[in-house]
C-alpha cells in the first residue's frame, strides 16, 4: 500500500507557479508520515517545490489545506479523484470550513491527525473511508514522533520545525487558532521534544507554539533540558516575557535568537475590539520591553495586524515608526484577513462589509488585498498603506538602521549571516507575492 503526501502551492503569478524563495519543511506532513505504519509506502510532493505525478500509482492522497491555499488543494484532489484515487483532507481550513473541503474530498479530518489518523488507514484497507473523522485539538501530546525522511532531498531552508505547546488560552477575535483550540493548551513531554531535537542533524529550531511563554514553569524546564544541545532557536511569544528578566536570561542562555511577537497595532481602542488581552495593559511600555528583550540578545520579528475599526492611516504609520525605531529583525505589516468561522468573520458578515464571500477561492480576490470594508480607510488605501509600509521598512537605509541593532540582529556573524539572508528573502517576497493569484 501506498499514501501519497501533498502540500499544495499557493498561487500562480503573471501566469507562473509562485515559487517561494525559500520553504520550510511541512511539519504537519512529517507528523503524518510518523503516524503510518512502516509496511506502508510513503511519497511527499511539496507542490511548492515538486511537479506532482497524478499517473503514478497511489492508494490514498493526504493533503493538508490552510485557507491561502485551499483553492489549489481542491484542484490537485480534483485531478486525483478524477483517477479514481480517493483523497483526504485536513489542516487549518479542513477544520475551519469542513463542509465546503467536503465538496472535493473523499474524507475530511476535522481536528488533529494523531487521534484519527490509524483509523483512517485501516478504513481505507477495508475500502471503507468514512466521509467526516473528527478528533479536535485536545490530544494528549504524548509519545509520537515525526517522521522528517519523507524531506529528505528536498531543498528547504535549514530550519527545523517542531513544538513544545500546542494551543493558545486567549481568543482573539481574527485568530482561527482560537476558533479551533478553544482556549486549550498542551504540552509535550520536554524528553519527547529533546528527543526530536537530537534525532536532527539542522541546528537551528523553530518551536512553531503560539505562546511558548505562556507557562513559564513549564517552559523553565524546556529551557533547562535543551541549554546543553547546543542548537539556536527561535519561536512566539507575547509581550508579557519580557517583564520576566529570570526567563529571558535563561532563553537567551539556552540559544534563543528570536521571537515572534504580536503587537498587531498601536491603538488601545482596536487592539480591545480584537480582545487582544495580554497586549493590552502593556501597549505603553512596548518601548521598555522591546529594549529589554534584545538587551537579553534576543532579536524581535514583529507582527502587526491593521485594519480593525479604530486604525486610521495614520495608525498604520505609527505602527511603521515604532517598528523602524526599535530596528526589530522583521516585521509583518498584515491588513486583517477574515477567516471563516472566527468572530471577525462574522461581524463582518453581519455588518455586510465582507467584499468577497469566500475569498479564498474568489477568482478576483489576489494575495495581499483588502478583503473587507475598513471603517476608517478604503479598502485600497488599506492595503496600499501595509504594502507600503512593508517595502518602507525594507529599504535599504531602513536595512542599514536595523543591522545597527548590535545587541541583537549583528550580535555576532551568525547572526550577521541570519540577518543578511532572511532581509533579502523577505524583501524580495514582498513584490513577488503582492498581487498573486489563488491557483
Ligand atoms: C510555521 C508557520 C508558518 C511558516 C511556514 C511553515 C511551512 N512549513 O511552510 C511561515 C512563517 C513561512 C508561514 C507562512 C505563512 N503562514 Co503560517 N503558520 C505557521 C504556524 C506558526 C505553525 C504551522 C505548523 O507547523 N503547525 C504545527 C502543525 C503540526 O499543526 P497543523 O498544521 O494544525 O497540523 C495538525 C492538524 O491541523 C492536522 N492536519 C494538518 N494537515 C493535515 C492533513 C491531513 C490529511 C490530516 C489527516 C490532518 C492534518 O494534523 C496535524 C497534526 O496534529 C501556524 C500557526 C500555528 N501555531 O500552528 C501559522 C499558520 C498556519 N500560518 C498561517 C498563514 C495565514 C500563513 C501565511 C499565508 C501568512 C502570509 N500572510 O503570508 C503564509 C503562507 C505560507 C505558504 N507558502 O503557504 C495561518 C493559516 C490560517 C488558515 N486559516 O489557514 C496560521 C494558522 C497562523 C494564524 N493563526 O493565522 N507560516
Ligand atoms: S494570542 Fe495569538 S494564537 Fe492566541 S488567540 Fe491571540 S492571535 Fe491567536
Amino acid at each position: 500500500m501506498k499514501i501519497t503526501l501533498i502540500k499544495p502551492n499557493m498561487g500562480l503569478k503573471k501566469g507562473q507557479d509562485y515559487q517561494d524563495l525559500g520553504s520550510m519543511q511541512p511539519y504537519a506532513l512529517a507528523i503524518l508520515a510518523g503516524l503510518i505504519p512502516s509496511d506502508v509506502e510513503v511519497k511527499l510532493y511539496d507542490d511548492r517545490l515538486d511537479r506532482i505525478d497524478y499517473d503514478e500509482k497511489t492508494d490514498l492522497v493526504a493533503i493538508t489545506v490552510e485557507t491561502f491555499t485551499a483553492k489549489r488543494a481542491y484542484t490537485i484532489a480534483g485531478n486525483f479523484r478524477k483517477r479514481a484515487v480517493p483523497v483526504v483532507m485536513g489542516g487549518f481550513h479542513a477544520s475551519l470550513i469542513p463542509n465546503e473541503v467536503k465538496e472535493h474530498a473523499d474524507s475530511v479530518v476535522i481536528g488533529e491527525a494523531e487521534p484519527v489518523f490509524g483509523k483512517v488507514i485501516d478504513d481505507l484497507k477495508r475500502n471503507a473511508l468514512k466521509p467526516f473523522y473528527y478528533s479536535g485539538f485536545k490530544c494528549e501530546l504524548l509519545g509520537y514522533r515525526p517522521d522528517r525522511r519523507i524531506f529528505r532531498g528536498k531543498k528547504y531552508l535549514p530550519i527545523t520545525l517542531t513544538h513544545f505547546s500546542r494551543g493558545c488560552p486567549y481568543s482573539c477575535s481574527y485568530c482561527p487558532d482560537a476558533v479551533l483550540y478553544q482556549g486549550g493548551i498542551r504540552f509535550r513531554p520536554v524528553e519527547d521534544v529533546v528527543d526530536d531535537i537530537e534525532s536532527q542533524d539542522k541546528d537551528l529550531i523553530f518551536f512553531v507554539d503560539n505562546n511558548i511563554t505562556y507557562n513559564r514553569t513549564k517552559l523553565e524546564k524546556l529551557l533547562r533540558a535543551v541549554r546543553g544541545l547546543g542548537i539556536k532557536w527561535i519561536s512566539q511569544a507575547d509581550i508579557n516575557v519580557a517583564k520576566d528578566e529570570k526567563i529571558l536570561k535563561l532563553m537567551a542562555k539556552s540559544g534563543c535568537i528570536g521571537l515572534v511577537i504580536g503587537f498587531e497595532t498601536l491603538s488601545e481602542a482596536s487592539l480591545r475590539q480584537m480582545q487582544k488581552f495580554p497586549n493590552i495593559p502593556l501597549l505603553y511600555r512596548y518601548d521598555e520591553l522591546v529594549r529589554r528583550i534584545h538587551d537579553y540578545g534576543i532579536s524581535v520579528w514583529a507582527a502587526f495586524l491593521l485594519g480593525y475599526d479604530y486604525d486610521t492611516k495614520d495608525t498604520i504609520e505609527a505602527t511603521l515608526e515604532f517598528a523602524i525605531k526599535h530596528k526589530f529583525f522583521f516585521s509583518a505589516f498584515n491588513q486583517l484577513i477574515p477567516y471563516h468561522g472566527t468572530p471577525i468573520y462574522s461581524f463582518l458578515k453581519a455588518q455586510q462589509r465582507l467584499l468577497f464571500d469566500r475569498w479564498w477561492i474568489d477568482t478576483d480576490y489576489k494575495f495581499g488585498q483588502t478583503s473587507f470594508m475598513p471603517k476608517n480607510m478604503s479598502p485600497e488605501e488599506l492595503t496600499d498603506g501595509c504594502l507600503q509600509a512593508r517595502l518602507r521598512f525594507n529599504s535599504y537605509t531602513n536595512i542599514f538602521r536595523r543591522a545597527t541593532n548590535v545587541n541583537a540582529n549583528f550580535r555576532n556573524l551568525h547572526r550577521i549571516a541570519m540577518f543578511l539572508k532572511y532581509t533579502y528573502l523577505f524583501k524580495k517576497e514582498i513584490k513577488n507575492k503582492q498581487n498573486m493569484i489563488l491557483r
